[in-house]
């Protein structure tokens, strides 16, 4: 069972003595006695593949003990099923298994003088009061996540299924979009697509008419889209926990004006040779450099960067981050300070943007153009493999898929 391989492999990175202890989410309230859908840890759900709330999974070299919600006549009535105490053991592969009330009396028994403590800083504020008199506690995140950066095969499958249901609810989109629908109608087109293939959105989705492409996080999706405008999209969707991660940028009357295609024709030149740059042995932070080489060459050639106006101006995010369990995925960026290099199976998203506010030094038809183009990037043996390639970016192909003649 891949979760026990996991549960090793972390314990192999680690001294013998060690004691992993990892926690699950709680149920978080909306209001009154409302929860939000629940959705289990990401690292709890890496090692162990257990999807209720309220678990601890103590393990070590020679044990693996779980703490869990105790079945519950009345609340399974409600609420649902519980796996319970004693189905545990065999469903979850571990030695034993314990009502999670008793969680801290028994984990006295479980921690001896000798054991070296690993846990997750996420953990909840109840473990950090009940491991606060231990000595030797050490924080698990630098040795998990290095083990959750490089996918296996199962997690890239997973990953590819992901990427390919959110390219084609942007397809859908993009088909569908008409001046004068609403950002939130488009927003339900994802909504749909991504419920109806059992998956749910990975993050709030940003879908940005005009001018509100031009703030980073927009999350209302409540206004009209005009016939003119450009609109962003980024969302991506969870499937069996796995997150994919895409912008798009299109016309909404389905043609680009020549000052849309100047700017979009620098983002995505900027995307590729971004793309370029994520190969075994790169350097983790050549894609973010070259996107803003390629930005400023092409902002200053029409004027638009200047010396008052420079390139964070208009460029000021990153251009990717690791992508996984979470969208934006745990894994470090520097080894002992220094750009670590790609790796085959590591995932990052190449997403470089531009976004060009009102302002009165800058030509009146490049005002509140903001465009982004995100995929999600598989480093492989011999370069990598753009996991989003289903959906189209050039001009010439989203015209056509928006016209009706691709
Ligand atoms: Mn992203």
């Amino acid at each position: 069972m891949i979760h026990q391989k996991r549960r090793q492999e972390l314990l192999s990175r680690i001294e013998d003595n060690a004691l992993v202890i990892v926690c699950t989410n709680s149920e978080l309230q909306r209001n009154a006695d409302v929860t939000f859908p629940f959705r289990p840890d990401s690292s709890f759900w890496y090692l162990t593949g257990f999807m209720e709330p309220d678990a601890i999974a103590v393990f070590s070299k020679n044990n693996y003990s779980i703490f869990l919600r105790p079945k519950d006549k009345t609340k399974e009535i409600w609420n649902g099923k519980r796996l319970g105490v004693d189905a545990a053991p065999e469903a979850l592969l571990a030695n034993n298994a314990y009502s999670i009330e008793e969680f801290s009396e028994q984990l006295e028994t479980l921690i001896d003088d000798e054991s070296v403590l690993y846990y997750d800083n996420n953990s909840t504020n109840i473990l950090a009061q009940d491991i606060a008199s231990a000595d030797n506690i050490k924080t698990l995140l630098p040795h998990l996540s290095e083990m959750r950066l490089l996918k296996d095969e199962i997690e890239i499958k997973n990953m590819q299924t992901s990427a390919d249901l959110a390219a084609a609810a942007h397809t859908q989109a993009m088909t569908k979009v008409k001046p004068g629908m609403f950002e939130y109608e488009i927003a339900a087109l994802f909504d749909a697509e991504f419920k109806r293939n059992n998956s749910t959105h990975a993050y709030t989705p940003i879908v940005a008419g005009g001018a509100n492409a031009c703030v980073l996080h927009y999350i209302e999706n409540n206004e009209a889209l005009e016939d003119g405008d450009l609109l962003l999209i980024d969302a991506g969707c969870e499937t069996v926990g796995y997150a994919s991660d895409i912008t798009r940028t299109f016309p909404i009357n389905g043609r680009f004006s020549e000052a849309q295609k100047q700017i979009y024709s620098i983002v995505l030149d900027a995307q590729k040779a971004a793309i370029d740059c994520l190969k075994p042995g790169g350097p983790v932070n050549h894609a973010h450099e070259t996107a803003c080489e390629t930005i400023t060459k092409g902002l200053t050639e029409l004027g638009i960067i200047s010396e008052d106006l420079p390139l964070n101006e208009f460029y000021m995010h990153n251009t990717g981050h690791w992508l996984g369990l979470d969208v934006h995925d745990c894994g470090q960026y520097k080894l002992n300070d220094e750009h670590r290099q790609f790796e085959p199976g590591m995932v990052m998203t190449v997403e470089p943007g531009i976004y060009i506010r009102k302002n009165d030094k800058i030509d009146p038809k490049y005002w509140n153009i903001g465009i982004r183009i995100e995929d999600d990037v598989l480093i492989t043996e011999s370069g990598n493999t753009v996991l989003t390639h289903s959906l189209v970016k050039e001009i010439d192909d989203i015209e056509h898929l928006m016209n009706g003649s691709l």
